[in-house]
This record gives structure tokens, C-alpha cells and sequence, in this order.
């Protein structure tokens, strides 16, 4: 299998500077010869291309959404190559880059599979509108719009259609959601399983039922791991760190199983920002949990191919 690394320089959704430089880290800090010492073949592609607007000109194109047309305009280019990658049979990876990406990942990958799932893993909802936003950052909706409540411009990214249904959403660690977005929750068929639930029930329950409700219901799942699911007091160096949330190994665990699971068609890691982290902490626990996921990934293909 080919991966796709995909760079996505974004960071007009969290309107604060630092998650744009987050591709090259990575790559400075060695991504591509991670995924090769596993064994996979890996190509880059390079950089989705952002435009820089004005910070004075954020509201030019919606009064309560900050750089609208800026935001649905990376995310086209960017779902036109996460649609390419899965449609050749590779797995794209997105390093982000603010949540806001999401738009573009899902867009892409519910063009390619007719019936996807989505597995969140996020400190945030992000299912917040412009109607209902606190701050007008676009990184906190791009859930929402996917399944098809927001802003029309948001919604009909890449294509003119709602991408993914409610009931195909699993949620893990939320535990700073606006009270819009609780209201949403409580209408909206998908599970969000918050920072509550994971402690209450463990990990291994919380593994299994989103193993459980995505059987036979979708044709594959698209992971979009936020590094602010981390508890902040491990993973720092992201735009908006929350305490209490997941440990570095229940975050692996999650993502093991997924991979192990054969219906990972993308994966996203998003929200690292270089200028808010600590010695590089927060990048190598990214670093760390890709190593771990693409580990789980190689030895279940193998096995596959043995058996
Ligand atoms: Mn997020």
C-alpha cells in the first residue's frame, strides 16, 4: 500500500499563527523516513497551496465566519487530492494544519466512498455554525457542516451535497463544547462519546462500541484525530489545549484499532502548532502515534497477505 503524505498549511480556520508550519516540522523532523522504516512506500505531495489574505480583511466574505472563501478554497484543492489518493488505492494522510481541513478530508473521501464513517478524536465538538460560534473561527464547524448543518459554503465544499449522515459520526474526548453545540449533540444520531463516558465506561469499552457501530453501516471510515484530544498536560503545543483528556496511550489505542479494523481509507493529524510546543513534546507524540498506527496497519496486512 502507498501512503500519501498530504501538507496542509492551514491556519486561518483557528485565526492564530503557528499550525501553518506545522507540514514542514514534520517533515524536518523525519515523517517520510518514519513511514518508510515501517515498510510502506511513501510519496509527498507536497504542500496544499493556501492563500494568505489581510488579517483586516477575515470578515471580507461572511460577518460571522473568518476567512470563508480563503478556508473552502484550500479545502477543494485539498479534497480534489485526498479523492485522487484513496481512488488509487493509496492511503492519504493529511498533516495539518488547523481542524478546519476536515471540510476538505471528508468531502474527499466521501467522493471516492459512497458510505463513509467519520471517527472524531477531539478535545472541541466542532460542530459549532456561524450561528452559534463564540469566536467565528471555522476550525470549531467543520463536523457540522459535513453532515449538513451550517453555512451552505462550509456544507457544499468540493461538492454540492451533505457528505456524511449523523449516524455515521463517532466522537471521542470532548470535553469543551459550546452549549450550541450540546444542543446539536442531543439532536444529531451520531455518538459523542465525551472525556465523561471514556472515564466512566474505559478505553477498551469506548474501542469497542465504535468498532461496533460503524459494523456492516458504512463501507469505510475516515479518522480525523485532533492532538488536543491529548490532555494538555502531555500534548501542549496545540491552538487550543484542554486538561483532562486523553492519555498519549489511549490515544494509540484508539488508533491502533482503527487501523487494525481494515476500514481506514484517510487519516488526518491535525492542530499541532510548533510555536505553543515545549521541546518538541507535542510532535513527538504525533510522530509517535502515526508510528504506532501505521505499525498496526503493516502487521494486519501482512497477516492478510499470509493468510
Ligand atoms: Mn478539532
Amino acid at each position: 500500500m502507498l501512503i500519501n503524505l498530504i501538507g496542509m498549511p492551514l491556519n486561518l480556520g483557528a485565526d492564530k499563527l503557528g499550525a501553518n508550519l506545522a507540514p514542514n516540522v514534520y517533515r524536518k523532523n523525519g515523517v517520510l523516513e518514519l513511514v518508510e522504516s515501517i515498510g510502506f512506500e511513501v510519496e509527498d505531495l507536497g504542500d496544499i497551496d493556501v492563500l494568505s489574505p489581510n488579517e483586516d480583511e477575515k470578515f471580507k466574505h461572511h460577518p460571522k465566519l473568518k476567512y470563508l472563501d480563503e478556508i473552502v478554497d484550500a479545502n477543494n484543492k485539498l479534497a480534489k487530492t485526498i479523492y485522487n489518493s484513496i481512488s488509487k488505492g493509496n492511503l492519504p494522510i493529511v498533516l495539518g494544519g488547523d481542524h478546519s481541513l476536515g471540510l476538505g478530508s471528508i468531502a474527499g473521501a466521501s467522493k471516492a466512498i459512497k458510505n463513509i464513517g467519520v471517527v472524531w478524536i477531539d478535545a472541541h465538538g466542532d460542530i459549532n455554525t456561524h450561528t452559534t460560534s463564540p469566536t467565528g473561527n471555522i476550525h470549531g464547524m467543520p463536523l457540522a457542516a459535513s453532515f449538513g448543518v451550517g453555512h451552505e459554503s462550509l456544507i457544499n465544499v468540493f461538492e454540492k451535497r451533505i457528505k456524511i449522515k449523523d449516524e455515521n459520526i463517532f466522537h471521542i474526548a470532548g470535553r469543551d463544547l459550546d452549549q450550541g453545540e450540546i444542543d446539536l449533540i442531543n439532536s444529531c444520531r451520531g455518538k459523542f462519546y465525551t472525556m465523561d463516558i471514556v472515564k466512566k465506561i474505559g478505553i477498551e469499552k469506548t474501542v469497542d462500541d465504535m468498532l461496533n457501530h460503524f459494523k456492516g453501516k458504512v463501507d469505510a471510515i475516515h479518522v480525523s484525530f485532533d492532538l488536543d484530544s491529548i490532555d494538555s498536560k502531555f500534548a501542549p503545543g496545540t491552538g487550543t489545549p484542554v486538561k483532562d483528556g486523553l492519555s498519549v496511550e489511549d490515544a494509540k489505542y484508539i488508533l491502533e484499532a482503527l487501523a487494525t479494523s481494515g476500514m481506514m481509507c484517510s487519516l488526518d493529524i491535525v492542530e499541532l502548532n510548533p510555536l505553543l510546543d515545549q521541546n518538541n513534546v507535542t510532535l513527538n507524540i504525533a510522530m509517535d502515534i502515526l508510528k504506532n498506527t501505521l505499525e498496526a496497519l503493516k502487521s494486519s496486512l501482512d497477516e492478510e497477505l499470509s493468510a
